[in-house]
């Protein structure tokens, strides 16, 4: 048997090579499979670790973010992506422009080792965050809350409100946010700085958009340890962004959750705590679910909205509030059909990702402003829906000339540089501020380019 041939080798014999050489084959063929098992264990780990996990495994929300006539109707590779259970539980399949699921095994990979690089910054960060943190509720407690001082765009416009369909200062005059959204707050918690914004202003940017998953292991998925983790990043960000007299808006990432009833009650609480907390911030913008999407319709999403929003009136009376739309923020005609009533200073998101959402979305976002509804876009990209694919300038920058247009305020997603398109910093960039034009993502460099132009054209 094996292991007898391994106890009794000949002596000096031709047998004792054979014998010295199966022994060094076994030595080696059992340190692959240990080291095979380690690596194993710790992607299950990372897996299993809640807020160092980046979100996305599965189907982003932007996978389904498109119906399949708008699929169809653009002349691009369309391929099938298997999709989200419907409200009556039917499975769907919808169809994704683009060719990035095609590649899905070699991206699939190249995600799974970013995740893994991604982790471990996220995670060194994380050691440091608790100073950080306390260091800035030492700030925050009883400091002042007027953000900035000094030349800055709160300093100049003051607090915000919501006039006709637009945005006004506290001059009266319009005014346009031009901001970034971080990625999920959880998983690259390093850009919440005051540098890191410090960085966008000096491109022209005047707000950023803190994005706090609710889902995919997010705010309503962790236990109380976790919920305040999130929430002192939260006010982290809220502190940076008010030094810099920028604007902030604080987003309720549903996504995968789908129907912001999932965690209506979890909002309810939250939303009342950051209300109360942020209530003399006249640069706080609450932004109450990102994406409703595959199952929720106008009415239902409006009756949580009408849940939510007297909960932060109650605080801050008059903060602008900016509800999601169905179909990934995507409705806006049906909330112009039936807006909220009753309340001053709200506002509708309406999300685009260029590449896949053309003229039909521009056409309907000009429509639901011309009908008297105030649009906000707290969400876009310029490449497909899938966050990734390749950047659409084109289409990219038709968007901009239309929310120019029509005074839209509007924010690119995202703060990263995990590999993926929409990530504004390049994937091999570790730094978090002083970012070099090539350390950048090309998208990142043509949002620079769009408001440093935007800057000289004021
Ligand atoms: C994407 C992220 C990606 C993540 C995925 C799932 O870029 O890293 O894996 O979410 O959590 C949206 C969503 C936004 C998506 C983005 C691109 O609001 O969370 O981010 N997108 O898919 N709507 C349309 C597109």
């Amino acid at each position: 048997r094996f292991s007898l041939l391994f106890m009794s080798p000949v002596k000096g014999g031709g047998m004792e090579i054979i014998m010295k050489k199966s022994r060094r084959l076994c030595l080696l063929f059992l340190s692959v499979v240990f080291v095979s098992a380690l690596c194993v264990g710790c992607a299950k780990a990372a897996d299993n670790a809640p807020y160092t996990q980046e979100p996305g495994s599965g189907q982003s929300g932007a996978a389904g973010s498109m119906s399949d006539t708008e699929g169809s109707s653009n002349g691009e590779g369309i391929v099938e992506v298997e999709s989200t259970v419907t409200e009556s539980g039917r499975s769907e399949s919808q169809k994704q422009t683009g060719t990035a699921e095609n590649e899905a095994p070699a991206q699939k990979a190249s995600t799974e080792a970013e995740s893994a690089k991604q982790e471990t910054s996220v995670q060194e960060d994380k050691s440091d965050m608790g100073t950080m943190q306390s260091e800035q509720e030492q700030q925050s407690s009883g400091s002042d809350s007027t953000p900035g001082t000094g030349s800055t765009p709160y300093s100049q416009h003051g607090k915000l409100s919501v006039n006709g369909t637009t945005l006004t200062d506290e001059h009266g005059a319009v005014f346009q946010l031009q901001g970034v959204s971080t990625h999920g707050i959880g998983w690259f918690p390093q850009y919440v700085n005051e540098d890191t914004f410090a960085e966008l202003e000096s491109w022209g940017a005047n707000a950023v958009r803190l994005a706090m998953y609710t889902a995919e292991g997010g705010y309503c998925e962790g236990g109380d340890a976790d919920k305040d983790k999130l929430k002192k990043l939260i006010d982290t960000g809220v502190q940076a962004a008010t030094k810099l007299g920028m604007y902030v808006i604080i987003d309720w990432h549903v996504l995968n959750d789908h129907d912001p009833w999932t965690y209506a009650d979890e909002a309810e609480k939250f939303f009342a705590e950051m209300s109360e907390k942020y209530k003399d911030y006249g640069n706080v913008i609450y932004e109450i679910c990102n994406e409703p999407n595959s199952g929720p319709d106008w009415g239902s999403v409006k009756s949580y909205a009408e849940k939510i929003i007297p909960v932060i009136r109650e605080n801050a009376p008059d903060a602008v509030i900016i509800v999601g739309t169905p179909t990934w923020s995507q409705d806006v005609d049906k909330a112009a059909a039936d807006p909220i009533t009753g309340y001053d200073n709200i506002m509708y998101a309406l999300h685009f990702y260029a590449d896949t959402h053309r003229d039909y979305l521009r056409d309907r976002m000009k429509k639901a402003i011309d009908s008297g509804l105030p649009v906000i876009v707290s969400e876009f990209g310029i490449c497909d829906a899938s966050g990734n694919g390749g950047n659409n300038y084109d289409e990219g920058n038709k968007w901009i000339e239309a929310m120019d247009d029509y005074n839209i305020s509007y924010f690119i997603w995202n703060l990263s540089n995990k590999s993926e398109t929409c990530a504004l910093i390049s994937s091999g960039c570790g730094k978090l501020s002083g970012f070099e034009d090539e350390e950048l993502s090309d998208s990142g460099r043509w949002y620079k380019e769009v408001l440093i132009k935007q800057r000289e054209d004021k």
